[in-house]
């Protein structure tokens, strides 16, 4: 690659020099990958859902007549806007169209509320807002009327489907015009961090780093033309949409068949009617399938790998895999922020069940570390820091906290507690992030505590995960109340929650009076005695 060509088009970092001289980054955007696929598969189906089916000329096209629709309405390249779509071929059409014209997706969850959604725009100050009509029963209109008279600045509010007030996304498609010359390697879209402390940070991936995150992940896991890859997970996460995911499996012409619930019973129909050869679950997603085999028949043979990861697998529901879905099982360990491990497909047995793999790519660079910083001896346990090709070296508009969250020398410090087998392999033993993993989604415990502490009756709360059967890890608070003041049930502590815009997934499970804190040698409140009591009484106050 000549690279003194490419600094005279584009402003280019001295790391990505070094990762383009070495082979790892490209300079194409992701609009112009569409197009080469669009040239390439041409008739073949690229994604279908409920209503609609696009091949990938289609694909192409319509996303840029959308493109075209966005440029008109007044969007403008460099600005962000939130998306927050279900799983739905809309959703692929959208984030291409944004990225020709260089307008930042940020990739929102739907599960997400006010009070997240809040904290996006903070962050990115969007120009616009994506969002469905209605979806499962909630009215996102609403929620997006609400933000954009909180935040002016939104100028846009586009409708997947019906409205009177607002643009459409049908509507809004118009014929093609020319689009700007977009550096490759610029950010080309928004993922939300796990969150460490406080609310989800901004993770800024490029055209040219992310297309190296899926042709990578589709080279490990051998996707090709005839792959049928079920997006059973919401897209906008990182695993079902680059690892490798929708775009991965595009990549290569497969079709991408979307699942607007993960639940077993649309994805073990839609596993049946397309033929799906892969997808990826959290843990307990794939307790709930492995569960649902025992009374459901639906045909499922088609399904040749299963990838899990978000969450630590227990080995013990990793053996059932196969013998109940009749699949190859992959664990894969990966963060937003870049670093995807995967076990191969061809591993042991021994090593599928028990690891959750090695990085994809010979660019990745990882150190176990201990509370010191220094490497810790082969075998044993550290924290894991990581620098490489397509992992980020600072959060979206956040320089004071970039600052802790990568070393000097731009490895990114992750929390996860991991030791590397003889082998090669990485196992999860834990985290040191202040982080529950509920069922795959992330809550940060400092973004709720001080919501339950605001309450009248309440001194202080202390959250914590417990380990749970069903979810992985649930959430438990623990409150000190005040002496004369009733405390709040479980029951009405989500419902102030929830009136404050927190999503149900972030309200805590388990609510827990305490009268003093249990103590560590050097004073800190001991969390562990605390998860071991959440543990003694996992019904005592729980919400059924
Ligand atoms: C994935 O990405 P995020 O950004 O939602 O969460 C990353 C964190 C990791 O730092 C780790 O704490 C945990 O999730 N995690 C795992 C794991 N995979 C992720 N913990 C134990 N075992 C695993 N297999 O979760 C993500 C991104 C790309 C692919 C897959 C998952």
């Amino acid at each position: 690659m000549d690279i003194e060509h490419l600094e005279k088009l584009w402003t280019i970092t001295d790391q990505q020099k070094k990762q383009i001289e070495a082979g790892y980054l490209r300079p194409k955007t992701l609009g112009d990958y569409l197009a080469q696929w669009a040239e390439e598969y041409g008739d073949r189906t690229a994604v279908i859902d409920n209503s609609t089916r696009l091949s990938y000329r289609q694909l192409n096209r319509q996303s840029n007549r959308l493109a075209a629709g966005f440029l008109k309405a007044g969007l403008k390249s460099g600005e962000t806007a939130i998306v927050q779509l279900p799983n739905s071929a809309s959703f692929v059409l959208v984030i291409f169209a944004l990225f020709r014209i260089g307008v930042v997706p940020v990739l929102a969850m739907p599960a997400q509320r006010e009070n997240d959604i809040a904290s996006l725009c903070d962050q990115a100050e969007p120009s616009a807002y994506i969002v469905p009509d209605r979806f499962l029963g909630f009215d996102y209109v609403s929620l997006g009327e609400k933000l954009q008279s909180r935040y002016p600045k939104i100028r846009s509010l586009f409708i997947d489907g019906a409205s009177n007030s607002h643009q459409t996304i049908n509507t809004l498609r118009t014929d093609p015009v020319p689009l700007p010359d977009l550096n490759p390697f610029n950010t080309a879209l928004l993922l939300l961090s796990g969150g460490t402390t406080g609310a989800p940070k901004l993770i800024p991936r490029s055209h040219s780093d992310y297309a190296y995150n899926f042709g990578t992940s589709a080279d490990v896991c051998e996707l090709n033309e005839s792959t049928v890859y079920l997006a059973a997970l919401p897209v906008g996460h990182n695993f079902p949409l680059g690892c490798p995911g929708i775009l991965g499996t595009l990549s290569v012409g497969g079709k991408v068949v979307m699942c607007r619930t993960p639940g077993s019973d649309e994805a073990f129909r839609l596993i049946n009617e397309e033929k799906v050869t892969h997808t990826a679950l959290v843990p307990p997603l794939v307790k709930l399938w492995l569960s649902s085999k025992e009374w459901d028949t639906t045909n499922t043979d088609s399904l040749s790998l299963l990838q899990v990861g978000g969450a630590k697998f227990d080995p013990e529901t990793a053996k059932r895999v196969s013998p109940v879905l009749g699949c190859k099982l992959q664990q894969v360990f990966g963060m937003a922020e870049g670093l995807v491990c995967y076990t191969r497909l061809n591993d042991s047995v021994e090593t599928i069940l028990n690891t959750q793999g090695r990085p994809m790519s010979s660019g990745d660079e990882i150190r176990l570390v201990d509370g010191n910083g220094n490497i810790v001896p082969d075998g044993e346990i550290g924290e894991l820091h990581t620098r490489g090709p397509y992992t980020i070296r600072g959060y979206f508009n956040a320089e004071s906290h970039n600052l802790t969250a990568f070393t000097k020398d731009g490895f990114y410090k992750s929390g996860d507690l991991v030791r590397k087998t003889p082998e090669g392999n990485y196992v999860v033993e834990g985290r040191v992030k202040e982080q529950i993993n509920r069922a795959g989604e992330k809550i940060a415990i400092a973004e709720i505590e001080p919501l339950i502490e605001k309450l009248d009756a309440i001194d202080e709360c202390v959250i914590v995960a417990v380990p749970d059967d069903e979810l992985g890890e649930r959430s438990c608070a623990f409150v000190t109340h005040k002496q004369n003041i009733q405390p709040p049930t479980l029951k009405e502590l989500r419902a102030y929650l929830a009136k404050l815009g927190v999503p149900r997934f972030k309200q805590p499970d388990q609510l827990e009076l305490a009268i003093s804190w249990p103590l560590t040698s050097v004073g800190k409140i001991n969390k562990k005695t605390l998860i071991e009591k959440a543990q003694f009484k996992p019904t005592s106050r729980r919400a059924g």
